[in-house]
């Protein structure tokens, strides 16, 4: 039998974290046949839900799931951790400024990022769930000079899965027929998923769709502002598909992109697209054996540089503000 891979979550209390683990120890994070070890971070005062989770894991008595530990010490939450899915975040609240909901989370971040470099094993790959996510994991990374700063990604997938149910519906095709699907820049509003590399059997899906007016005013705003809809319609933010996108980030990154594809992960930037070089910003990526690479050689036409550049500069401002911070 393999040996256990370690999974740290944190905010494994929170309801991401109660829509995660139960899928991360059924084997859908890494496969049918690797058992994983999950090790659980919360606040205090939120311990003692993370163990009402922990008594539910094991009354599902999963075959992989090897053992289940809670922490409220962030040194001891990532020994050993193998895979790092920080989802745990402090969020806005009403009246708190940019520069401080900034500052909140380097509080959180800065020591996440210390505890990985500290203790995490050394193929650690860290997943940025909690926003902002992009300069979260900016932050974190920061802070961990002797873990390769590739293994810090944040998260877009749910961007690109949203974007890939929204074509599918506009096309009539399914899901599975859509391939290259793109988020750009940060996970914010600014995003931007490009449908002009997306393909459709095989064609670019702007074309197939063919609706400039749709893709402009109706697909990228959809999919951009889909956080707020969830919100409005369920009276609670996105969990169940965060937690779903989270699964397939790592999934995707530890086991490859099919050939042909490629997936959107926010990764640091070594200057491609003009992506200023350092930034952890979402590609087009393909990953094999564990490691990710930049999709390169894509055209941009003037419509998604705009876009792109837009998106950027808001990560460029988020880098600037936490470093007058003092936090990276
Ligand atoms: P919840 O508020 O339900 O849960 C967050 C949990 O984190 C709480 O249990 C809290 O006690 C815990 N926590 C806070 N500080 C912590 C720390 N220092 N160490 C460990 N745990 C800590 O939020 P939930 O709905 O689960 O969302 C979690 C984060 O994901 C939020 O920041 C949210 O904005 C973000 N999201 C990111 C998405 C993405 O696509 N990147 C989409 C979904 C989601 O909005």
């Amino acid at each position: 039998t393999r040996t256990p891979v370690t999974v740290t979550v944190t905010g494994a209390a929170g309801q991401i974290g109660y829509a995660l683990l139960f899928r991360v120890a059924s084997g859908q994070l890494l496969g049918p046949d690797v058992p994983v070890r999950l090790r659980l971070l919360e606040i205090p005062q939120a311990v003692k839900a993370a163990e009402g989770t922990a008594m539910e894991l094991d009354d599902c008595a999963f075959p992989l799931l090897s053992g289940v530990d809670i922490f409220d010490d962030a040194t001891k939450a990532f020994e050993g951790t193998n895979v790092a899915l920080l989802v745990g975040a402090r969020p806005r609240t009403k009246g708190m400024e940019r520069g401080d909901l900034l500052e909140a989370n380097g509080g959180i971040f800065k020591p996440q990022g210390e505890a990985i470099n500290a203790g995490a094993a050394d193929d650690v790959k860290v997943l940025v769930v909690g926003n902002p996510a992009n300069t979260n994991a900016l932050i974190a990374q920061s802070h961990a000079p002797d873990v390769p700063a590739g293994r810090f990604t944040a998260m877009t997938r749910l961007d690109h899965n949203r974007a890939l149910a929204q074509l599918s519906r506009k096309a009539g095709v399914a899901v599975s027929d859509i391939r290259k699907m793109t988020i750009w820049g940060n996970h914010s509003a600014t995003q931007y998923p490009d449908l002009f590399h997306a393909e459709i059997g095989g064609k670019s899906a702007a074309e197939v769709v063919g609706d400039q007016s749709w893709l402009e005013n109706d697909f990228i705003p959809t999919v951009a502002k889909r956080g707020a809809a969830i919100i409005e319609a369920r009276g609670a933010s996105s969990a169940a598909s965060a937690a779903s996108a989270a699964v397939d980030h790592v999934h995707t990154w530890v086991n490859g992109t099919a050939d042909g594809d490629w997936t959107s992960m926010a990764v640091v930037s070594d200057g491609s697209y003009g992506v200023p070089e350092g930034l952890i910003s979402s590609f087009p990526v393909t990953t094999k054996d564990g490691e990710w690479e930049i999709v390169q050689g894509l055209e941009i036409d003037a419509f998604s540089r705009a876009r792109i550049d837009a998106s950027v500069n808001e990560l460029a401002e988020e880098r600037d503000a936490v470093r007058k911070l003092g936090l990276i």
